[in-house]
């Protein structure tokens, strides 16, 4: 007997896959297309950890059936590689970010061939290549050209210790990641993308796309479009407007009190009015402290100051209202300033509590206060919308207001224009020149990439510059427009620039005069299935989803969304059930799962951990458990004898278990599908011995997760070729069950045809079947049964 030995195995045909070019994908219009996508990792200097290869093998798996199923497979890897963590550790000890990116990425990659993926790896891209980010800076000028690139003043982040800009990501808890000190927020004039101008699309496409419906909502809530009115309230005894906005006009009738943001232009307008100024000018300070994110949180304790010497007036019933300033109220969305409804609204009601203002439910229920359930009551206490439901409310207090002129309805969105500057080395140069004469001037295209130049410190400037800054050769150039000597923009682009399009690239990689041909393009775009995590459903998704779609309208790709399907997968956790991390010592490597288990237990393992989608802690004995499953498949070569058909015994198993597992791989129950192979392993060795048939089937539904181990027996048993070339097993509808029987159907005595049929099934049933079947069906079409006889089990006896 000999012994399964994985790590030779599985060098073996990682070589051969490797020389013959086993998974390369060309284009071929006579067959169907499949482009499974999975997201392409930052090499960093750890390598691998054993979460990369969850999602990584999942479309490994589905890949690897889809080109049993007949389809051209184009399965992609690359590199998302400008970023922080090269360009910190190139700050601290003075290596081009670029060489210590390389040495990463070979890592990488050898990490990935050892665990024996089915990437095109003629396909790779990497980012930071300039071959790919001349096509980055590219879309810039294109988005420059349309208007949706342009410059504004938006604060940054920056500490004031380490004298740099900071990404939010370097940003804990208000503290400087590295130095900890308190984080201040700078203006600085930088590149902004107008990702709102898509804003309704972005919602409105998700019905034509085939997301997890968590995944839509995570869009659609991050875009946050809401729709309601902007009312416009005035200033007692002055002529000034103050316009809220509000997504609950029916509740006017609730006002209280009225609050406007730190930041709302009022204050410094009527400053001379206002009596305790001095008093708002500290509390303008202490927000200027605190993020949006932390003012706008539910829970935090609220604050505020009421406004001595202003106050408004509600235009429906004329009564005055006081005036609060509050850091609840952000500038930054509607108006920044808000009718304040403490009954029916959280926020409302908690700083109604603190500083004992009025409450005025306007919604009749017995729940407690607040009522924020738009669903509940009818209107009260609200004039002429009173016995309204909220509906109907909301719809005719916005024709009030429209009508007496008193505001307008609004559509509003919390989706942001993108901030697109930082002021950092490791990024795409971005491909603007300033002039005097002529302002911002894009690049010229024939002068693609920009390419980032040499230096000797990636020390961002004290004053916040880019470290490009310094670069005179590169700062000093011409103007592309009047020729007169002109400056380059220092600033680079975020991290999210090179993985907005990448999709892209790998349909056609090495095209130097455009994105991807116009061929390559139709041919394999848009991605049929992408995969990835929970953390990138937002961000990620939505900033390539609006390239791809400004991409479209200048008729650059062929689609208007990027990706069919998206699907995404849970984290794998450490034994102890926590995040791996370092710093807890619950890290596994697949390094050392590979050295003493091999790549396919460790495949098998990740897809049988646990229902793909949810998290999944780590153990060692489930590892153990899967290995020892493979060493049971490899001893099932011995159990084989002749036959070219299933053993009687197994048949229904069989079908049945290529039933499960062909729907399971596709659904992303892995854990499912493989825990069906266990139990027909657990027959097969249970009956003793079983027909090359038999055997042929199994490893064929087992390869897409343990290729090397199938592949392997596959020529040990003598089978043809290699089993990557064959074809996905199927099934015989009528050998699901034990209970189905070819059952007789006759027609005035004579026998027409057979259905296939549970022998419980009843006589309608029957009947039903046997109408279907064509031969039968020619002998009763159109004529009345004299006499129908069912012997369930045994005939169906039909007298016309
Ligand atoms: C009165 C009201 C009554 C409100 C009620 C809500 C419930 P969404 O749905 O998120 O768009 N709001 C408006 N501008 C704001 C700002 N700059 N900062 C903080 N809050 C602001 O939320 C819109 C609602 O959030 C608006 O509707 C307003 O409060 C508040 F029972 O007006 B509402
Ligand atoms: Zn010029």
């Amino acid at each position: 007997m000999v012994e399964y030995n994985p790590n030779a195995i599985e060098k073996k045909w990682q070589k051969k896959w490797e020389e013959e070019k086993t998974f390369k994908s060309e284009i071929d219009s006579s067959k169907k297309k499949f482009y499974p996508l999975v997201e392409f990792p930052y090499p960093s200097g750890q390598g691998l950890h054993v979460g990369h290869p969850r999602p990584y093998t999942a479309l490994d798996v589905v890949a690897r059936k889809r080109r049993l199923d007949g389809e051209n497979v184009m399965y992609p890897m690359g590199w998302d590689a400008f970023g922080l963590p090269a360009e910190n550790y190139a700050i601290e000890n003075k290596i081009h970010p670029a060489i210590i990116t390389e040495k990463n990425i070979n890592h990488f990659r050898d990490q990935m061939r050892s665990i024996g993926f089915s990437f095109d790896w003629d396909r790779e891209i990497n980012t930071t290549d300039p071959d790919y980010y001349k096509w980055s800076q590219w879309i810039f000028i294109q988005m420059f050209k349309k208007g949706l690139a342009y410059k504004s003043e938006t604060s940054v982040n920056w500490c004031p210790s380490c004298l740099v800009g900071l990404a939010n990501e370097e940003v804990v808890d208000g503290k400087c990641e590295r130095c900890g000190a308190e984080v201040e927020h700078k203006l600085k004039n930088q590149w902004m993308l107008k990702i709102t101008a898509y804003a309704d699309r972005l919602i409105d496409d998700l019905a034509e796309v085939d997301y997890e419906s968590r995944i839509k909502a995570s869009q659609i809530n991050w875009i946050g479009r809401s729709h309601g009115a902007d009312v416009n309230f005035s200033l007692k005894d002055r002529d000034e407007k103050l316009t809220v906005y509000t997504t609950r006009p029916d509740t006017i009738f609730g006002v209280t009190y009225m609050v406007v943001s730190p930041e709302h232009p009022i204050l410094e307008k009527y400053k001379d009015d206002i009596k305790n100024y001095d008093q708002i000018l500290d509390y303008k300070h202490q927000a200027s402290l605190k993020s949006d994110f932390e003012r706008s949180e539910l829970n935090k304790d609220k604050t505020g100051v009421m406004i001595d010497g202003l106050s408004a007036i509600n235009p429906l019933n004329n009564k005055e209202i006081p005036i609060w300033v509050s850091d609840y109220v952000l500038m930054s969305y509607g108006t920044g300033a808000i009718m304040a409804v403490p009954a029916h609204d959280e926020r409302d009601f908690e700083f109604a509590k603190k500083f004992d203002m009025p409450i005025i439910p306007v919604y009749d229920s017995k729940d407690e206060l607040p009522v924020t359930d738009i669903e509940k009551g009818t209107a009260i206490n609200s004039d002429f919308l009173n016995g309204l439901s909220a509906t109907e409310a909301k719809k005719k207090a916005i024709e009030y207001v429209e009508e007496n002129k008193l505001g307008e309805a609004k559509t509003n969105f919390k989706l942001r224009d993108w901030v697109f500057s930082r002021q950092r080395y490791w990024g795409e140069p971005i491909p603007m020149v300033y002039c005097d004469e002529c302002g911002w001037v894009p690049v010229d295209e024939k002068d693609l990439p920009v390419r980032l130049p040499e230096i000797e410190s990636y020390t961002p400037t004290a004053t916040g510059e880019s470290p490009l800054a310094k670069i005179d050769d590169f700062v000093n150039t011409t103007c592309p427009h009047c020729g007169k000597p002109a400056r380059r923009e220092t600033d680079t682009m975020p991290q999210w620039a090179g993985s907005s399009w990448y999709y892209l690239r790998y349909a056609d990689p090495h095209n130097h005069e455009e994105i991807a041909s116009k061929e390559a393009l139709d041919y394999y775009t848009p991605v049929d299935w992408y995969n990835g995590g929970m953390e990138h459903t937002t961000l990620h998704l939505l900033y390539s989803r609006f390239w791809h779609k400004f991409l479209y309208d200048i008729g650059v790709v062929p689609t208007k969304e990027p990706y069919k399907k998206r699907t995404s997968h849970g984290m794998i956790l450490g034994y102890d059930g926590q995040k791996m991390s370092k710093s807890r010592g619950n890290v596994v490597n697949p390094d050392d799962i590979i050295r003493d288990f091999g790549a396919d237990t460790l495949r098998t393992y990740e897809m049988f951990m646990g229902d793909f989608s949810s998290v999944a802690k780590w153990s060692d004995e489930g590892v153990k458990g899967c290995r020892k499953y493979l060493e049971r498949v490899f001893n099932l070569i011995d159990l084989v004898e002749d036959g070219d058909d299933y053993s009687k015994e197994l048949e229904v198993s069989i079908n049945q278990t290529i039933k499960k597992v062909s729907d399971d791989f596709e659904n992303l129950k892995f854990n499912t599908a493989i825990a069906a192979l266990m139990s027909l392993l657990n027959e097969m060795r249970a009956l003793g011995k079983i027909t090359k048939a038999d055997f042929k089937t199994y490893i064929t539904l087992l390869n897409p997760v343990a290729p090397h181990l199938t592949e392997e027996l596959w020529q040990m048993a003598g089978f043809d070729g290699e089993l990557n070339q064959t074809s996905w097993p199927k099934y015989d509808e009528s050998k699901l069950s034990f209970d189905t029987i070819d059952l007789p159907v006759q027609v005035n005595g004579k026998v027409r045809g057979k259905i296939t049929i549970s022998k419980t099934a009843s006589k309608e049933e029957a009947l039903d079947l046997a109408s279907k079947e064509n031969n039968v069906n020619s002998y009763i079409e159109g004529k009345e049964f004299r006499k129908v006889i069912y012997v369930p089990g045994k005939i169906l006896n039909l007298v016309v």
